[in-house]
């Protein structure tokens, strides 16, 4: 797989992304099939996802599904991508009135399970982006857990989940 910084100097101009998105309707059909899932030890990643974000300097989830298929626990500790100047994790609690977004320091990946990152729970939070995000555009996150350390995952924008 091409290094992150290969990936992110590539998604850059914006004639690139109109190039893209152009391919993505063509190819919207098989898509999920074409979605690269990325391994690191007993981890997989799939199903990366964002939706379409059209000013910059706002915030963005970034979601995924994470398979543990370890006896070892593991943990979401960070992550990087090119197209946000920062990234959080964040929970979602319901108590008392609407539903409000808490930064958290790490998102657990127990052993045997599957966990989904979705806006209504569980995810990661692309802080002030730097650019626009258009359907069918992908780039590339560097995602890194405690113990399978650091993963590249290609992350495409839409707007709604993988296979949904
Ligand atoms: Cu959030």
């Amino acid at each position: 797989m091409p290094s992150t910084k290969a990936r992110a100097s590539s998604s850059a101009p914006r004639f690139a992304a109109k190039a893209v998105s152009a391919y993505g309707v063509a190819a919207s059909t098989a898509w999920s099939a074409i979605l690269c899932s990325a391994m690191a030890g007993s981890l997989e990643v799939s199903k990366a996802w964002t939706p379409p974000v059209s000013e910059t300097g706002g915030n963005s989830p970034l979601l995924m599904t994470i398979r543990n298929n370890g006896d070892d626990a593991d943990n979401l500790l960070r992550a990087r991508c090119p197209v946000a100047n920062f990234i959080e994790k964040h929970t979602v609690d319901r108590g008392e009135g609407a539903p409000a977004m808490r930064s958290i320091s790490s998102i657990a990946i127990p052993p045997r399970q599957t966990v989904t990152l979705n806006g209504g729970g569980l995810h990661l939070m692309l802080l002030q982006m730097r650019q626009v995000l258009a359907a069918g555009e992908r780039f590339v996150c560097s995602v890194s857990f405690a113990k399978a350390g650091p993963l590249d995952v290609e992350v495409v924008v839409a707007s709604q989940a993988p296979g949904s």
